[in-house]
């Protein structure tokens, strides 16, 4: 009986729990989406409490500590190359847009972010966008936990459990992408060289490879909006176009790479109209000289 008392209140503090969360994550959706109206942005989910004020404490709430805070435009799903310096832009910093219990915070910068609000098992809330998870700490954007899969803005509790799982709690909130984007690379002969392909999305001129990829295998690249309204794209590595596209759709393009190729260069989606995604820096290395090149890394 005592036991029987102890699970039943077990069972109604996890849906008890269940539900602040769900009900916290509404708040931090709604508190982006009303910082987005404000200032053109979404920002890290550690920057929603932050001032105006210089001398906050600790330094991580002041919205321009550091020079300024990593953004994200809405439609775009990334963060700003640079800095946005929030008090002197033309759409200012107004928040905060939501506070933090001091003890409902995370203290280090592992696994995530410091400042991040915690879930009621004491886990970070985790911030995505379509093309990845949004790391305020770098302005990057990885294919940590869930990665490239969701098709709109998401938060996710990893639950009592702390690791993904099924008791995962998902919350989807605001529109699609407009941009069109190359969120990562997959398949049997793609080794990722860099922690997220889209780190800041560097752009064309990238200097060090991205990816390894093995001529004649076969790969998947994914993205938001790769295809036009006609369903059309183009994959083109340098001057090549991979003309054995073997499935398409807005969110991944399948092609076979040709044998032929050799070298390092850059990766895009492209439409008949000329429409371009970002660049990804592809290496292309038949699969003994990619061996070896792991062994020695
Ligand atoms: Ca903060
Ligand atoms: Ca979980």
């Amino acid at each position: 009986m005592v036991q029987l008392r102890v699970a039943l209140l077990t069972a109604l503090c996890v849906c008890h729990l269940k539900a602040l969360r769900a009900q916290e994550m509404a708040i931090l959706a709604n508190a982006l989406d009303v910082c987005a109206i404000d200032t053109g942005y979404y920002v890290a989910l550690e920057a929603l409490d932050d001032t105006s004020d210089s001398n906050s404490s600790p330094p991580f709430n002041y919205i321009d500590d550091q020079g300024g805070s990593y953004a994200v435009r809405p439609w775009e799903g990334r963060f700003s190359t640079s800095r946005i310096r929030f008090t002197t832009a033309v759409f200012p910093w107004r928040g905060p847009y939501v506070t933090y219990q001091p003890s409902r915070i995370l203290q280090s910068d592992i696994p995530y972010d410091r400042g991040s609000p915690l879930d009621p098992w004491g886990n970070p809330y985790y911030f995505f966008s379509p093309l990845g998870l949004l790391r305020g700490d770098t302005g990057s954007v990885t294919l940590e936990l869930y990665g490239d899969q969701f098709d709109r803005y998401t938060l996710v509790s990893l639950g009592p459990d702390g690791v993904k799982s099924s008791d995962d709690l998902i919350y989807q909130f605001g529109s699609g992408l407009t941009v069109r984007a190359i969120s990562s690379l997959r398949g049997p002969g793609v080794v990722p060289l860099t922690s997220g392909p889209n780190a800041r999305f560097s752009k064309d001129g990238t200097s060090s490879p991205q990816y390894l990829v093995v001529p004649g295998t076969v790969l998947t690249i994914r993205g938001v909006n790769l295809f036009d309204a006609q369903g059309r794209a183009a994959v083109r590595w340098e001057s090549t176009e991979f003309s054995d596209v073997l499935s398409t759709n807005s969110r991944e393009i399948v092609v076979h790479v040709p044998e032929s190729l050799q070298g390092a260069g850059a990766l895009e989606v492209t439409t008949p109209a000329g429409e371009k995604t970002n660049s990804v820096y592809v290496q292309i290395t038949a699969v003994t000289a990619s061996r070896d090149w792991m062994l020695y890394e």
